[in-house]
């Protein structure tokens, strides 16, 4: 095995470790088994709630996470699962929340769209669409006030973009310097609406429009994402302001687990295979086998570690108590 992987990326300016490219796989590999595994126990009615899966998008949360350190903050939206593990959440205490345990992030009372790990700077999940946008600026505010070396991340959607959030905070980012990323997954859609038929002009061009710099990516190449947040997030390290990353992707569910086949209509079955044909970690594992740095074996050996990490959560949550009735009123704010 090769010691380092050189990168074939355009306007790569150095080796990417092969340690690294091995991380991206492994945990875009482990959201994806978490993923298929909460459709997989959602469908058979054994998690309550509602779930809205990040499967095909992995290589997004994975390319921007991999450039953060520990100390830095994300904040995630109601599709967060991906965030989380891909910041280092732990599956066990995130299958637990989702059914509804006390082992679970929340203690069981939150469910996939709020679960926070402030040890690791996950501001939370969020079922309010852009509203993570105002938690990570606020979050990289208290930053430059208190000196810290920390930045945030916010995480958000095409459908997001067009909530007025994002122009007060934005430019509130821009004004002050504030060291923030906003990270746009472009997926096309926002519920069953394509942003073709939502949103005038783009991202990037409205970033511009505030002062901000802001960059276009594959978000399907994990290895072009990576690249693309490595310059984002040392721009916001550097003291130089926010920076904006459209990351092009695509959902292979529904919106949520509700919205199966067609039942709305809104996409077209040639359309979902074209996508995943554009599998983000099809295309690392091609490209890890193609460089000869790694043998098949070895990331076989990767898919069965994270097959058996995610079983072992699933069972840990089964297994694990639901809260005490005389806890109803704790931690939750009225
Ligand atoms: C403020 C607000 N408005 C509407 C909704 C309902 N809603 C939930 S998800 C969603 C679509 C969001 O689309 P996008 O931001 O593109 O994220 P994606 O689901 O594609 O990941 C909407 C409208 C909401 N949760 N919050
Ligand atoms: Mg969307």
């Amino acid at each position: 095995m090769k010691a380092s992987l050189q990168s074939s990326l355009p306007g790569s300016d150095g080796a990417l470790p092969l340690k690294t490219a091995l991380e991206m796989y492994r945990r875009m590999v482990r959201i994806r088994k978490f993923e298929e595994t909460v459709y997989d126990i959602y469908s058979r009615g054994i998690m309550p709630g509602l779930a809205h899966l990040y499967t095909g998008m992995e290589a997004v949360a994975v390319g921007v996470c991999l450039n953060l350190l520990q100390s830095d903050n994300i904040t995630s939206t109601h599709r967060g699962h991906g965030h989380l593990l891909a910041k280092g959440g732990d599956p066990k205490r995130m299958f637990a929340e989702l059914l509804g345990k006390a082992t679970g992030y929340n203690r069981g009372k939150g469910g996939s769209m709020h679960i926070v790990d402030m040890n690791l700077g996950i501001l939370g999940a969020n079922g309010i669409v852009g509203g993570g946008l105002g938690i990570a600026t606020g979050a990289a505010l208290s930053a430059k006030v208190k000196g810290e070396n920390r930045i945030s991340v916010a995480f958000f959607g095409d459908g997001a973009l067009n909530e007025g959030i994002f122009y007060e905070t934005a430019n509130m980012a821009s004004i002050l310097q504030l060291p923030v990323v906003y990270v746009m997954e472009n997926n096309g859609y926002g519920e069953y609406t394509s942003s073709d038929e939502s949103t005038a002009g783009s991202g990037p061009a409205r970033a511009e429009a505030m002062n901000i710099p802001a960059k276009t990516v594959d978000g399907n190449d994990v290895l072009l994402v990576h690249q693309a947040a490595q310059w984002a997030v040392s721009h916001a390290r550097e003291g130089k302001g926010p920076a904006f990353l459209e990351c092009k992707t695509y959902r292979w569910r529904g919106h949520h687990m509700g919205d199966q086949g067609d039942t709305y209509g809104y996409r077209s079955q040639a359309e979902i295979d074209a996508w995943t044909e554009k599998c983000p970690i099809r295309r690392l594992k091609e490209y890890l086998l193609s460089s000869e740095a790694v043998t098949s074996e070895e990331l076989t050996r990767i898919d069965a570690d994270e097959e058996q990490l995610i079983q072992a959560a699933v069972k840990f949550a089964r297994q694990s108590p639901y809260p005490d009735i005389a806890e109803v009123y704790a931690d939750v704010y009225a």
